[in-house]
C-alpha cells in the first residue's frame, strides 16, 4: 500500500491526517530490536540510558531545536488568513493531479499547480497531493528554511477548516539521533547537516571523526554490526543475491585508503553569494574533511561473486543504504562498473574510519567510500550492492548531484541529459585567516593555510597565493600530503604560504588556487561555473583580511 493510499484511507475514516512517516521509522526501529540477544540488550541499555537521561537530555535537544526553528521560521507559512476562503480537508484532497494540485501546511491550502515543473526534488512532491506536507517535511527537512516558506506562501489560495488542522509533531522521528559534537557548524538539524569549523580542518591530517563534516538526507538509522547482512545482487539474466555479514567479509583481504570527502556542493555559498542564488545546502568551505578508511576492496568482493571485468560497458553498481524517506524508498546511487573495478581506484567497503568502527553519522557499521567521487556516491549504511544494466532510479541518483550551464534554469534543466557527476575538478581554499580577521605580521609576512584538493586520484602539485588581486602569485611552500603513487592519490593537501607584506599596509586581499597533477587549475570567477544546483564551486577563493603590523 502507498504513503498516498495510507494517508487517504486515515481522512476517510477519522477525517484525520497520521504521521506515517514516523510511524514507519518506528516500526524499523522496534524490528530492530527484536534482532538477537546482543542487539536487543545493547538496544534495551541505550533506551534505559535514554530515558534516564531523557529529561536532561532530550530537553536540551528539543530547546536546542526548538531554537534552531525559531531562527529558520522569523517568517510563519500557515497562518490563518481572514482574507481569504475556507476550505474542508475533503475538498483540497480532491486536487490531486497535475492540473490542480492543492497542498495543505498547517492552517494553509496552497495551489502549487505551477510550481510542480521547477520543483526541485522532481515528481516527489506529487505524493502530497491534496494531502499535508508536513508528514514529508519532517523527513526532507531542508524545506524549513525561511526562502521556502516564504515560496509556499505565495501559492497561497486559502485555509484550511479548523476541525480538519492536525499536529504533525515530528520529534518521534529524531529521538534516535546520535550525539554531535558541539564545535559542528550546523547548518540544517533536521536532517542533521553540519560542516567543520575551517580552522580545524587544517590542524590535523587526517580529521578526529567527531569533526568530519556530516550530511545527511534524512534520519540515521539505528544498526547493529553484529546482525548487519550486506547483499551483493548480480542482475545479467539470471539474478543472483549473496549474502555477508561483516565476519564473512573479513575473509577478503584488508583494503584501506586515505581519502578526503567532499560534498559536491562544498564551497557553494560563495557562488551563491558572488553570482545569483542557487538551491541547496549553503556550505561555505567546511563540507570536507579527510580521514584513513579501512575494511576490504570492493574490487575484491565483486570479483569473489563473479562480477565479468571483461564486461562492464553499460552497466552499474548500485549501492543502497538503509536510510529510507518518508514514502520508504531507500538512499541509493550508482557509478559505472568499469569505475569500481578499477584497481586504482581503491574502492574500500569501510568498517572503521581513523582506527576506530565508523560513527553512526558516518556510516555504521559499513559504508562504501569511492575516493575522488562526490561524496554521495560514498553511501553510508550500506546494505545491498546491484549489479545492473540501469543507474540508480533513485531520486538522488537522477535528479541531483548533475551540473549545467550558467544559463540553465530550474525550468530549462534537463536531468536526464546531464550526465552524473563521478569525478571531481580541482579546488582549494583558504582555511586560516578566515575573512575580516585581523591578522599580525611576523617578520615581514603573514602566515596563510588552507587545504587543496582534486577528485578522481589526481594530486595537487602546486597551490598559488595572490596578495594583490592576481597581480603577483607567490607559491606556497609548505605542502602536507599522502604518499599514495599517481592515479591513487585520493587525500587532501594541506599548505602554508608566507605572504609579505609592506609597511603600512592595513588591508590585503588573498587569493589562492590549486593545479593538481593533470595540470588542471581551478578557474578565477564563478559566473562562469555558477549552475542551478551551485556544485562543483571551484573557483579562486578570495578573501580580504585586516594586518596589524
Ligand atoms: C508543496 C510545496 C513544496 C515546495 C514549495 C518545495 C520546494 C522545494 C525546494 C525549493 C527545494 C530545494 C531545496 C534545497 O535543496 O535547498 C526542494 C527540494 C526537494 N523537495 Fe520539495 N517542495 C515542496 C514539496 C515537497 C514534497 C511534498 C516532497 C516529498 C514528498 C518534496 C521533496 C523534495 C526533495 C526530495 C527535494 C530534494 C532534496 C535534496 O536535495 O536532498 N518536496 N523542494
Ligand atoms: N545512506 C546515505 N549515504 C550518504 C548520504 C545519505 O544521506 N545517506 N549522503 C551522501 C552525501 S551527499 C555526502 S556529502 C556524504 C557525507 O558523508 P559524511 O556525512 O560522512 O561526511 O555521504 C553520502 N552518503
Ligand atoms: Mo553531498
Amino acid at each position: 500500500m502507498s504513503l498516498k493510499t495510507i494517508l487517504l484511507r486515515t481522512i476517510n475514516q477519522r477525517n484525520k491526517f497520521v504521521n506515517v512517516a514516523a510511524t514507519a521509522v518506528r516500526l524499523t526501529q522496534e524490528q530492530n530490536q527484536y534482532q538477537g540477544e546482543d542487539g536487543r540488550h545493547q538496544n534495551y541499555r541505550r533506551n534505559v540510558a535514554t530515558v534516564l537521561l531523557g529529561s536532561v537530555f532530550l530537553k536540551t535537544v528539543l530547546t536546542e531545536n526548538a531554537k534552531d526553528e525559531k531562527e529558520h521560521k522569523s517568517f510563519e507559512a500557515g497562518q490563518k488568513r481572514d482574507d481569504l476562503p475556507t476550505f474542508r480537508a475533503e475538498e483540497v484532497c480532491k486536487h490531486d493531479n497535475k492540473d490542480s494540485f492543492w497542498v495543505i501546511y498547517k492552517s494553509g491550502v496552497y495551489d502549487v499547480t505551477s510550481f510542480l515543473p521547477s520543483h526541485p526534488g522532481g515528481e516527489q512532491i506529487l505524493n502530497a497531493g491534496g494531502l499535508s506536507i508536513e508528514p514529508f517535511w519532517n523527513v526532507y527537512g531542508m524545506h524549513k528554511t525561511q526562502d521556502i516558506y516564504k515560496l509556499l506562501e505565495s501559492y497561497r489560495i486559502g485555509n484550511l477548516h479548523e476541525d480538519d488542522i492536525v499536529d504533525h509533531t515530528d520529534e518521534e522521528l529524531w529521538v534516535k539521533e546520535p550525539f554531535r559534537d558541539k564545535r559542528l557548524i550546523v547548518k540544517t538539524s533536521k536532517p542533521f547537516n553540519a560542516e567543520i569549523p575551517a580552522k580545524m580542518q587544517i590542524a590535523y591530517f587526517d580529521t578526529p571523526n567527531e569533526l568530519f563534516y556530516v550530511r545527511q538526507h534524512m534520519p540515521v538509522p539505528d544498526l547493529d554490526a553484529e546482525q548487519h547482512r550486506l547483499q551483493v545482487i548480480i542482475k545479467d539474466g539470471r539474478t543472483r543475491t549473496l549474502d555477508f555479514s561483516l565476519k564473512q567479509l573479513q575473509m577478503f583481504p584488508k583494503g584501506s585508503v586515505r581519502a578526503a570527502l567532499m560534498c559536491a556542493g562544498n564551497r557553494r555559498s560563495e557562488m551563491n553569494e558572488q553570482v545569483k542564488p542557487v538551491r541547496g545546502i549553503s556550505w561555505q568551505g567546511g563540507a570536507i574533511s579527510n580521514a584513513l578508511w579501512e575494511g576490504v576492496f570492493l574490487r575484491d568482493v565483486l570479483l569473489y561473486c563473479g562480477v565479468d571485468a571483461s564486461d562492464t560497458k553499460g552497466k552499474h553498481v548500485i549501492f543502497t543504504g538503509s536510510d529510507t524517506d518518508a514514502t520508504g524508498v531507500q538512499f541509493s546511487t550508482s557509478i559505472p562498473l568499469s569505475q569500481a573495478l578499477n584497481p586504482n581506484g581503491r574502492i574500500v567497503l569501510a568498517t572503521h574510519m581513523n582506527g576506530a568502527p565508523l560513527p553512526p553519522d558516518h556510516g555504521r557499521p559499513l559504508r562504501v567510500v569511492v575516493p575522488g567521487a562526490p561524496a554521495v556516491r560514498s553511501v553510508k549504511w550500506l546494505e545491498s550492492i546491484t549489479i545492473s544494466e540501469d543507474e540508480s532510479p533513485s531520486h538522488w541518483h537522477q535528479k541531483d548531484y548533475r551540473s549545467f550551464n550558467a544559463s540553465k534554469t530550474w525550468e530549462t534543466a534537463d536531468f536526464a541529459s546531464a550526465p552524473p557527476i563521478y569525478s571531481l575538478p580541482v579546488t582549494s581554499a583558504i582555511c586560516d585567516p578566515a575573512n575580516g580577521d585581523t591578522v599580525k605580521v611576523k617578520d615581514g609576512c603573514i602566515e596563510v593555510r588552507g587545504y587543496a584538493y582534486s577528485g578522481g586520484g589526481a594530486k595537487i602539485l602546486r597551490v598559488d597565493v595572490s596578495p594583490d588581486g592576481g597581480a603577483t602569485w607567490l607559491q606556497a611552500e609548505r605542502l602536507q600530503a599522502d604518499d599514495a603513487p599517481p592515479q591513487q592519490h585520493y587525500a587532501w593537501t594541506l599548505w602554508t604560504a608566507l605572504v609579505p607584506v609592506p609597511d603600512g599596509q592595513t588591508e590585503i586581499e588573498l587569493w589562492a588556487k590549486a593545479t593538481d597533477s593533470n595540470f588542471n587549475t581551478q578557474p578565477e570567477k564563478f559566473e562562469d561555473i555558477w549552475n542551478i544546483r551551485g556544485v562543483l564551486s571551484n573557483a579562486y577563493h578570495k578573501i580580504k583580511v585586516h594586518i596589524s603590523h
